[in-house]
């Protein structure tokens, strides 16, 4: 049902996003004249007049000249009216054609911070989004431990919980673009990932209690949804940072995301993150599951696969400015915030490298706000724009791990096209003459 050939263009919706972008940014233009003179001491931009008789301050605007909306009206919050542009998107790559085998790709270039809210969440799933009543949900551990049990939601809570940020990103994220770019826009390319603060527990936590037999070398977990994913997890990752996960950014899971309970592999491939968990059993033996022998492998040029590979490596994209934020609203000289994010499923950004010439000279820029292990960082280079010069911004992150993400060349010298999973090369967008953004490849 999922065996879409990611290469076959003919497939693919590259919906263009005009229409959103364009009505956020009429937005904010007609917003200037209130916010420009608070940032001006910055001189990021232009100066405008402060006059004292600005009727923007002095007068009631028309929403202050009645009473807001009673409290009684959202009792779950909704995002202002203004941001309705700001969604999910789906398209027909990866989709059966009802959208029950589908993806729901992140709109990252919107994103502010570290955190993806709930609602703008990516979202992959093979069988379509389940909804389990939290009183019947039942989580079988069993096999290779003293004590097999059965727990109800509430009983699993009573483990002690901890709270941890980490990115999820389906290993398929950009695996549309070995040969060539097949979208110009961010939220397509690289959108198959989010980042979340997610609570749960540590499984080490609970298999102290139900006591792990020394043979146990591998875990199954299994999800109870129509697709039934089931994947097989070496017992070390088990035993470092694998949890079982009911919270998301503060509230329950949202049913995207496997209400009421899902597995998490931090930095790990999106898809071994069980959703709608249900089992997870031990063993001496690999359980070579359909998800881990006819999909999530990788065609080597050498005609061998690579199988079993778990981590999403070191990574990184500009964010803005994307297709979707390009810099046609800018003058010569303006200063302007370059941002982006890059993380990395082996360990922590060290740093992050801005070339503007596509590739050849790198400049250091900045790491902003919380650097987390296995958890998007922000990274930020102040620049001063040139009009009608021509840039090929390329970004390049590094881990703790000792990795860096390789050039197009060097990543499929090795990996060849074929390879749908796990592309880390570095990405550049072309910033014409004009501030239209546009996605390119550098090649040698
Ligand atoms: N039970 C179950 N778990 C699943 C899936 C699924 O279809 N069923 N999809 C997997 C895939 S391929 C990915 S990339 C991630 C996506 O997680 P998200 O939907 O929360 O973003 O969940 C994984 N876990
Ligand atoms: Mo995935």
């Amino acid at each position: 049902m999922t065996n879409t050939n990611l290469h076959d263009t003919s497939r693919l919706n590259t919906q263009k996003l005009p229409a959103a972008q364009k009505s956020r940014r009429e937005f904010f233009k007609k917003s200037a004249a209130i916010s420009v003179s608070a940032v001006a001491a910055l001189s990021v931009l232009d100066p405008v007049k402060v006059l004292a008789d600005d009727k923007a301050i002095t007068h009631h605007a028309p929403w202050g000249q009645h009473w807001g909306d009673p409290i009684t009206k959202n009792l779950y919050g909704v995002p202002s009216l203004y941001e309705h542009n700001v969604t999910r998107r789906y398209t027909k790559l990866l989709a059966s054609g009802n959208y029950r085998a589908a993806i729901a790709v992140s709109p990252i270039q919107d994103i502010e911070g570290i955190i993806t809210p709930n609602g703008l969440f990516f979202s992959r799933s093979h069988g379509g989004t389940a909804h389990i009543d939290p009183n019947k949900f039942r989580l079988m551990i069993h096999g290779l431990v003293k004590k097999p049990i059965v727990l109800t939601l509430k009983q699993l809570k009573r483990y002690p919980s901890v709270t941890r940020t980490h990115f999820l990103e389906c290993p398929a994220n950009g695996g549309q673009e070995w040969r060539a770019t097949q979208y110009n826009s961010l939220q397509f390319a690289k959108g198959f990932m989010s980042c979340a603060q997610w609570t749960g527990v540590y499984i080490k936590t609970i298999l102290k209690d139900l006591g792990l037999k020394p043979q146990a070398k591998w875990m199954l977990s299994e999800g109870s949804d129509n697709s039934e994913m089931g994947r097989t997890v070496p017992i070390d990752k088990v035993l470092d940072d694998a949890m079982i996960v009911w919270g998301q950014n503060g509230e329950a899971l949202r049913p995207e995301q496997g209400y009421p309970v899902r597995l998490l592999l931090p930095g790990w491939e999106g898809n071994l993150c069980v959703k709608w968990l249900k089992r997870l059993e031990f063993a001496s033996e690999p359980w070579y599951a359909k998800e881990e022998t006819s999909k999530y492998t990788a065609l080597k040029p050498t005609g061998k696969a690579v199988q079993h590979f778990y981590a999403n490596e070191v990574n990184s994209t500009v964010t803005s400015p994307s297709p979707e934020i390009p810099w046609t609203d800018l003058k010569d000289g303006d200063l302007i915030e370059i941002e982006g994010l890059a993380w990395s499923g082996m360990g922590t950004i060290t740093a992050v490298d801005l070339s503007f010439d596509g590739g050849k000279n790198f400049k250091k820029a900045k790491l902003k706000g919380l650097v987390l292990p296995k958890c998007w960082t922000r990274w930020s280079y102040m620049h001063k724009y040139k009009k009608g010069k021509t840039l090929l911004l390329t970004s390049r992150a590094m881990d703790d791990a000792g990795y860096i993400q390789p050039t197009i060349d060097q990543e499929t010298s090795v990996m060849g096209v074929e390879s749908v999973y796990h592309r880390n090369a570095i990405e550049t967008w072309e910033v014409a003459k004009t501030g239209e953004v546009n996605h390119v490849q550098i090649r040698s």
